[in-house]
C-alpha cells in the first residue's frame, strides 16, 4: 500500500515556466542543480509553456579508455524533444515551436566530437512556419550553472577544415529518414549542449496519444558519430485544439510511460510507520487543457484497477497535503510538476512512497478535472512500482533482473551494450563505416569528406590482335609451317586461333563441304595479362594441299577466341587474304 508522504511533500500543481531547468536535469546535470540563467525556451518564447517527451540515449565507446585502459561503453549522445512556447495549448493556426535539446555526456572517439545531424518528423497537418526564424543555442563544454547560453542562430562552426552553420535556416529533405526534415549538423564535444527551436503551425487539430500509432507528435532524431548505432529518437505527443471550438476540457500525457518509478536511495526509513523503507517512489506527469473553464484538477490512486473507492483521493471533498488543484481563467494549459520533497528526479510530481511490501505492485492513477460548470473529465494512467532496489537509477530493479546492478544501463537487462571495435577510431562502427580502415574525420559514413571511394572495378576480359591488320595477306608458305598471331588481353586467359573460309571460297579451292564455313588452319595458345601471347596457326592436314594449289589469293577470316574463368569469352576477328 502507498502511504501519504511527509507533510514536507508539498505543492504540486503550478503553471510551469521552468521547463528548461527540468530538461537540463533530465539530461546530464544533477537534479539539484538549478540553472541560474535564463533558459533558451524563455528567450525564444517568454512566458511560454513547453511539454517534453522521452529521453533518447545513444551509447558509444569511451574514448580515453579506448586508448589508455580497459575500454567501456557509456552514454555518448542524449536528447529530448519538446513543443510549445505559448502560454496556452496551441490552437489551429497558432505560431508555436518544436524544440530539441542535445547533450554529449560521453567522450566520443575519433575527432573528440560527435557530429550530430538533427532531423524532425512533423505530425500531420503541421508545417515549418517560414515567417519565423529557426533559433539555436549552446552551452560550452566547461559550463557551470551561471554560464549564459550562447545564441548560435547566426553562428558557424569550423572544425578539421570543415565549417557550416550551427542552425540551418531552412530544412533539407533528410537523406537518412523518410519524411524527415533535416536541420543541419554540427560537431559537439563532451559536455556541450545544443538546443534548436523550429517554428511550426498546424492547420488541423492534433490529438496526441489518441492519434494513429504512435500518436500525433514530434519525432526528433539524431544521427551521430561516436555512437554504436543510429538514429537516436525522442518523441513527444502533441495536442493542438481547434480555435474557438475547443471548449471541451481534456487531460493528456506527453510521453509513454507518463509515470516513472525510481529508487530514492537517500530517503530515510519511516519511524512513524514501523521504520519501513521509503525509497520506492514514482513520479507522475500530466497536462490539462481546461478550455478556459474554472474548476478543480485532482488525482485519485487505486491499487490495481480503478473502482468506486480510491485508495488515496485528492479530489473534493477529500484533499491531499500540499496539493492545490484550483484552476482559474488565467490560462488553459495546466501542467503537473513536483517541487521540494515532492519532486522526482525528472521534475515530476512524486507525493508518495511505496512501502515495498510487496514490491512490483500495480496501480492506476486517475487525473480528474471537475469544472465549475459542465461534466468532469478524466484520464487514467497506470504504473508498477519497482520490484526491488534500483540504486543505479536505470529503472531495472536489483531483484535478479539487473544484470549490471552498479551500472546505469540502457538495455532491458540493466547493462550498457558491450564494447564494439572501431579499428580506425573514427567513431563510426560496424557496417556504418564505409571506410573501415580510414579515419572519416567526423563524417557519418566513416569516409573522409563523406566520400565513399569507387570500389576497384572488376576486370573484364577483352583482347586486341596485334601485328595483323584488317585485309593483311597471310602467306601460304608461313601457314604451312605455322604462322604466329600475336595479341594482348586484360585477364590471363586461354586462346584458340582459327582461319576460316566460306563455302563459296572452299568450292573454288575444290574443297567439298556441306558446312557454311571451313576451318583451314588453327592453333592453341595462352594470353597473359602482363605480356600478351600468341598462337601458331597451322594448315589443317586435310586441306593443306588444296590451299597450296590455289593460284589466286582468296579471302579468309582470322579469329582468336579468349576464355578465362568467370569471364564471358571474347573473340577477336580480322578479315584477311591468303596467298
Ligand atoms: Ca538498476
Ligand atoms: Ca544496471
Ligand atoms: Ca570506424
Ligand atoms: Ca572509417
Amino acid at each position: 500500500m502507498p502511504f501519504p508522504g511527509y507533510s514536507r511533500f508539498v505543492e504540486a500543481l503550478r503553471r510551469c515556466t521552468r521547463v528548461g531547468a527540468v530538461l537540463l536535469a533530465t539530461l546530464a546535470l544533477p537534479a539539484a542543480t538549478a540553472h541560474a540563467v535564463t533558459e533558451p525556451p524563455q528567450i525564444v518564447a517568454p512566458g511560454g509553456k513547453w511539454i517534453s517527451g522521452d529521453l533518447l540515449q545513444q551509447t558509444g565507446l569511451n574514448c580515453s579508455t579506448a586508448i589508455l585502459g580497459e575500454p567501456y561503453t557509456e552514454v555518448m549522445v542524449s536528447g529530448n524533444a519538446s513543443y510549445g512556447g505559448l502560454p496556452s495549448v496551441p490552437k489551429v493556426g497558432d505560431p508555436y515551436w518544436t524544440a530539441f535539446l542535445v547533450a554529449i555526456p560521453g567522450n566520443p572517439c575519433g575527432t573528440g566530437s560527435s557530429s550530430v545531424v538533427t532531423t524532425v518528423i512533423l505530425p500531420p497537418n503541421t508545417q515549418v512556419d517560414t515567417n519565423r526564424q529557426v533559433r539555436c543555442f549552446g552551452l560550452p563544454r566547461n559550463h557551470t550553472s551561471t554560464t549564459e547560453w550562447l545564441d548560435l542562430t547566426n553562428e558557424s562552426w569550423s572544425f578539421l577544415g570543415q565549417s557550416g552553420p550551427y542552425c540551418a535556416a531552412q530544412p533539407s529533405i533528410s537523406p537518412y529518414h523518410q519524411g524527415g526534415l533535416q536541420f543541419g549538423f554540427r560537431p559537439l564535444a563532451n559536455g556541450q549542449f545544443f538546443w534548436i527551436f523550429v517554428p511550426v503551425k498546424s492547420s488541423a487539430p492534433l490529438i496526441g496519444a489518441a492519434g494513429p500509432s504512435p500518436g500525433h507528435g514530434f519525432t526528433w532524431l539524431t544521427d551521430a558519430t561516436g555512437v554504436y548505432a543510429n538514429p537516436g529518437r525522442s518523441f513527444v505527443w502533441a495536442n493542438v485544439v481547434e480555435g474557438g471550438l475547443g471548449d471541451t476540457p481534456f487531460v493528456y500525457f506527453a510521453r509513454d510511460p507518463t509515470n516513472i518509478p525510481y529508487w530514492k536511495e537517500d530517503a530515510p526509513n519511516d519511524p512513524g510507520n514501523g521504520n519501513i523503507t521509503t525509497k520506492s517512489r514514482v513520479e507522475w506527469f500530466a497536462n490539462l487543457y481546461s478550455a478556459g473553464k474554472t474548476g478543480t484538477f485532482c488525482w485519485q490512486l487505486f491499487k490495481g484497477a480503478a473502482d468506486a473507492s480510491p485508495d488515496i483521493d485528492s479530489c473534493p471533498p477529500s484533499s491531499f497535503p500540499g496539493w492545490n488543484g484550483a484552476v482559474d481563467t488565467s490560462g488553459d494549459l495546466w501542467q503537473v510538476f513536483g517541487s521540494g520533497g515532492a519532486a522526482g528526479p525528472n521534475g515530476g510530481y512524486s507525493p508518495l512512497y511505496y512501502d515495498d511490501d510487496p514490491p512490483g505492485t500495480h496501480f492506476t492513477l486517475r487525473w480528474l478535472f471537475i469544472p465549475t460548470t459542465g461534466s468532469p473529465v478524466f484520464e487514467d494512467s497506470t504504473f508498477t512500482t519497482l520490484a526491488g532496489p534500483d540504486q543505479d537509477g536505470d529503472g531495472v530493479p536489483n531483484n535478479g533482473t539487473d544484470q549490471c546492478p552498479a551500472v546505469k544501463g540502457t538495455l532491458a537487462n540493466g547493462c550498457l551494450p558491450p564494447v564494439q571495435a572501431d579499428p580506425d577510431k573514427d567513431g563510426v562502427y560496424g557496417d556504418a563505416d564505409k571506410c573501415p580502415g580510414t579515419d572519416g574525420q567526423g563524417s557519418l559514413n566513416g569516409c573522409p569528406g563523406g566520400i565513399i571511394p569507387d570500389p576497384p572495378k572488376p576486370e573484364v576480359l577483352t583482347g586486341i590482335l596485334t601485328g595483323i591488320k584488317s585485309g593483311a595477306l597471310l602467306k601460304k608458305s608461313k601457314l604451312a609451317k605455322g604462322l604466329t598471331v600475336k595479341y594482348t588481353c586484360t585477364v590471363d586467359s586461354a586462346a584458340k586461333g582459327a582461319l576460316t573460309i566460306t563455302k563459296k571460297t572452299a568450292k573454288k579451292l575444290r574443297i567439298k563441304t556441306k558446312k557454311k564455313k571451313v576451318t583451314i588452319a588453327s592453333g592453341k595458345g595462352q594470353c597473359s595479362k602482363a605480356s600478351g601471347g600468341s598462337v601458331k596457326l597451322k594448315l589443317a592436314r586435310a586441306y593443306a594441299k588444296k590451299v597450296k594449289r590455289a593460284k589466286k589469293k582468296f579471302p579468309a577470316t582470322l579469329a582468336v577466341g579468349l576464355t578465362a574463368p568467370n569471364q564471358t569469352p571474347v573473340t577477336m576477328k580480322r578479315s584477311v587474304k591468303v596467298g
